[in-house]
């Protein structure tokens, strides 16, 4: 008799491969559950999970505050337009401003959209308030950056497998080096400037951390020379770095904040641009916006997830966390092995790098044996390793996961 075989990990990613783009190289590691800090996978191996897709996931896998707000809101009311008003947007609106300390926001959806409103909004600032001619604005962005996939932002990036072959690219872009301040200062000697858009640490270039006070240096360049500081928290943001937002560290509030991925809880996408009154009102009715902005289910799993950030102290334990991590890491591999040269980041942001002479393989190697051993992390940029957990671990699962990890280094032998 032909046994009925469940559908295993080995099924799923031909499904993927076959009726898929293949616009990803996953770890070939099947996701079917996850609560906290754990997932599973479909043959029921547990895992660490060490990359919070990307920090979406700060609270946790399916955290029962922000799952039931998504249930109870999805029975009465998920999508109504803005072209009508409805009862979860304006306490939504409230909230957020006053958790951040705004006057108001533009909501939105994906990180990328956040970032887009808040390019739109400088460049409109900048002709109906600043007063640069039109279609003159210009952005500066830093060399490294990462704000995600659509054109516009593609635009401004410096790595080849962002831009080859999308050309051509959006105009009015200048991009400067980053954590150097010689440049900033050069750059906004050009009067057409409307703004500075820059992530506090570089994420997918690596877990770049600038120097102690650059953030605050460039925002006092910035506010010298008219120029919005637009800081996008959509990685960095909402505890991960531990502060509730990485520029906390350098007691400044952007002009504009871009926040994305853990305002949804890893539960729903939601990202938002905040601003004072000033900026955000140079965008009038019909000018900007997207069907899904702002909608009720949104709102009610974006106030959730704000919620759990607080009443949990995920910021403090992010900040706590991440010095027994980076501790860890630089006294067992960084000072044991030449096979990981540097420890870094702040909060639970943080990399190692590896002294990789196979072009990222060494890497991938030892992400695929940290999850044999139960712990997920993914490279970027070949030979750095992000390491990035939900921000509800408890301090001895940090010590069990530092164990993992250290244990998977110094064992690792090329090819075994
Ligand atoms: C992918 C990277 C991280 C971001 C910052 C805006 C966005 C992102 C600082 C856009 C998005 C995601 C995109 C995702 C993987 C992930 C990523 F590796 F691509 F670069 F986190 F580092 N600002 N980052 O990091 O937000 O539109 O995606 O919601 O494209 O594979 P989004």
């Amino acid at each position: 008799m032909v046994q009925a075989r469940t559908i295993g990990s080995q099924d799923f990613m031909a499904l993927e491969d076959r009726y898929g783009a293949h616009n990803y190289h996953p770890l070939p590691v099947v996701l079917s559950r996850g609560q906290g800090v754990h997932v599973w996978d479909v043959e029921g191996k547990q895992y660490f999970d060490f990359l919070s897709a990307y920090s979406a996931v700060n609270q946790g896998h399916c955290h029962p505050r922000i799952i039931g707000a998504l249930t109870e809101q999805a029975q009465k009311m998920t999508l109504t337009s803005r072209a009508f008003y409805n009862d979860m947007l304006g306490p939504f609106e409230r909230y957020i401003t006053e958790y951040f300390g705004y006057d108001r926001v533009l909501p939105a959806n994906t990180g990328v959209e956040g970032g887009e409103t808040a390019v739109k909004l400088a460049r409109k600032w900048a002709y109906t308030v600043k007063g640069v001619p039109a279609n003159e604005a210009k952005i500066i962005f830093a060399a490294g950056n990462f704000w995600g996939r659509t054109l516009a932002a593609i635009s401004s990036s410096t790595d080849p497998k962002s831009t080859k072959d999308f050309g051509p690219y959006m105009p009015g872009y200048l991009i400067i080096p980053y954590n150097d301040l010689e440049a900033l200062e050069e750059a906004l000697q050009d009067p057409t400037v409307a703004g500075f858009m820059v992530e506090p640490i570089q994420g997918e270039a690596g877990v770049v951390v600038p120097d102690a006070g650059y953030l605050r240096s460039a925002y006092d360049l910035c506010r010298q020379h008219n120029v919005l500081f637009i800081a996008d928290e959509v990685q960095t943001g909402i505890g991960r770095t531990g502060r509730l937002l990485a520029c906390d560290h350098e007691g400044f509030r952007p002009d504009i904040l871009v926040l994305g991925k853990a305002l949804g809880g890893g539960v729903f996408p939601v990202s938002a641009a905040l601003a004072r009154n000033e900026i955000m009102l140079s965008i009038k009715p019909g000018e900007h916006g997207s069907t899904f902005g702002g909608n009720p289910l949104a709102c009610a799993v974006a106030m959730a997830s704000l919620e759990v950030i607080k009443d949990e102290k995920l910021a403090e334990n992010a900040e706590y966390l991440g010095q027994i991590f980076r501790q860890r890491m630089q006294e067992n591999l960084v000072n044991r092995t030449g096979l990981v040269t540097a420890v870094r980041g702040k909060g639970l942001l943080n990399a190692i790098v590896i002294d990789d002479h196979e072009d990222g393989q060494t890497a991938w190697d030892i992400c695929m044996r940290m999850a044999d051993n139960g712990l997920l992390a993914k490279p970027t940029h070949g030979n750095i390793i992000r390491f990035a957990p939900p921000l509800v671990m408890t301090e001895d699962q940090m010590h069990e996961c530092c164990d993992i990890i250290e244990q998977t280094v110094l064992h690792y032998q090329p090819g075994e």
